[in-house]
């Protein structure tokens, strides 16, 4: 297949909200820096669903959505090195060059190199995309489209990990797994002791929870409007749970009399910026710091007083957790081998591409965690 097009199945998004349709789908060779992947395992993420609902400044349509998985390399282009036929690998939404001005900062995780081609659903050598319908061409999203059985991503878009890792659960360290992890030990860098809040118990606060366990956090307080929630979270190390609809007062001011004042750390997994302005607001005067991780609608705003941040609170936000993509995905693999961190417990689901359209339907069932697509 090395050098022709690959006709292959795929989850086609042709307009917000409608459901996917698999399609015969045309998969171009990889161009000189770019790699074909075969996908064997998906997830899907609540910003896929983001997106197809339309509410995506960077959504276009029709694109293949997809960024949790696992593959293999079925063959690369010119000028590839660091992967090759055969390779097990997890595609990066975040890129890492290692050349970019953001790369060399070592101040952020973010990649500068394919961004712009990325948001915009092409590929960078040629600005146009490697998938097409009889000639139609069709988007590429977060630079993976993983929603097909073949995919074509940059090379900088690639991590290669150890082939004795499962690929149908390793997928999930492809996006909200280490995104809450990372957001405890790389954004906030959480001390032993400490006192945090999780709002939002879906994978990524629950992740949030074990990277706070294993911070040494002496209380972990989650957050969640369904109450079915808490009994999986004690699971991932939550030791107190609270639910806003029980109580009258703002939730920010129950938790800061819970907890003589605030908390040290507070994340956001959610997406909605009223929670936002209630995690900032329940830290700790003087050193409480916030960190956003769920993503907003386009449009939507976050506000407080700024004398929230002049008597010390701190608003931070997480891409990826802040991990380098190419260089600490295959640590991550390690870990789950030696099982120092959770994956398979985040897996409540498994279904098969063609089914697609109801694993989305699972996402807004409570009992659903990640649900893992047989590609
Ligand atoms: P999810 O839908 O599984 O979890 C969200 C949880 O929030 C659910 O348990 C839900 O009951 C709860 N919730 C909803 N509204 C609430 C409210 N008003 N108050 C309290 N709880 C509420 O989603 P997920 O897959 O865990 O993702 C969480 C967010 O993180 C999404 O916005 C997603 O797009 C974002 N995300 C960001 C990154 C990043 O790199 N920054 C990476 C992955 C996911
Ligand atoms: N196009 C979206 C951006 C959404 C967003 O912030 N995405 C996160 C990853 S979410 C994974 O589930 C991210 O990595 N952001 C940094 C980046 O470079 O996109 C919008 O709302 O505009
Ligand atoms: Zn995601």
């Amino acid at each position: 297949t090395q050098g022709q097009v690959i006709t292959c199945k795929a989850a086609v998004a042709w307009e917000p909200n409608k459901p996917l349709v698999i399609e015969d789908v045309q998969v171009a060779p990889p161009q000189a820096g770019e790699v074909r992947i075969k996908i064997l395992f998906t997830a899907l993420c609540h910003t896929d669903a983001y997106t197809w609902s339309g509410k995506d400044p960077e959504g276009l349509f029709p694109c293949i959505l997809g960024h949790e998985a696992a593959g293999i390399v079925e063959s690369v282009g010119e000028g590839v090195t660091e992967v090759h036929p055969g390779d097990h690998v997890i595609p990066c939404y975040q890129a890492e060059c290692r050349e970019c001005k953001f790369c060399k900062s070592g101040k952020t995780n973010l990649c500068g190199k394919v961004r712009a081609a990325t948001g915009v659903g092409v590929m960078m050598s040629d600005h146009k995309s490697r998938f097409s319908i009889n000639g139609k061409p069709i988007y590429h999203f977060m630079g993976t489209s993983t929603f097909s059985q073949y995919t074509v991503v940059h090379d900088v878009s690639v991590a290669k990990i150890d082939p004795k890792a499962p690929l149908e659960k390793v997928c999930l360290l492809g996006c909200g797994v280490p995104t809450g992890l990372g957001a405890v030990w790389n954004t906030a860098k959480v001390e032993s002791g400490s006192i945090v809040a999780v709002f939002g118990l879906g994978t990524v606060g629950l992740a949030v929870a074990e990277g706070a366990k294993a911070a040494g956090a002496s209380r972990i307080i989650g957050i969640d409007i369904d109450s079915k929630k808490f009994e999986r979270a004690k699971n991932f190390g939550v030791t107190e749970f609270l639910n806003p609809k029980d109580h009258e007062k703002p939730i920010q001011q129950v938790i800061v009399d819970l907890t003589d004042g605030g908390v040290d750390y507070s994340f956001e997994c959610i997406g909605n910026v009223s929670v936002m302005r209630s995690a900032l607001e329940c830290c700790h005067k003087g050193w409480g710091t916030s960190v956003i991780v769920g993503v907003a609608a386009s449009g939507q705003e976050i506000c407080t007083r700024p004398f929230q941040l002049v008597t010390g609170r701190v608003w931070k936000g997480t891409a990826f957790g802040g991990f380098k993509s190419r260089s600490q995905v295959p640590w991550l693999v390690e870990r789950y081998l030696k099982k120092e961190i959770k994956v398979d417990e985040y897996i409540t689901h498994n279904l098969t591409l063609g089914e697609i359209n109801e694993a989305f339907d699972l996402m807004h069932e409570g009992g659903c965690l990640r649900c893992v697509l047989a590609v």
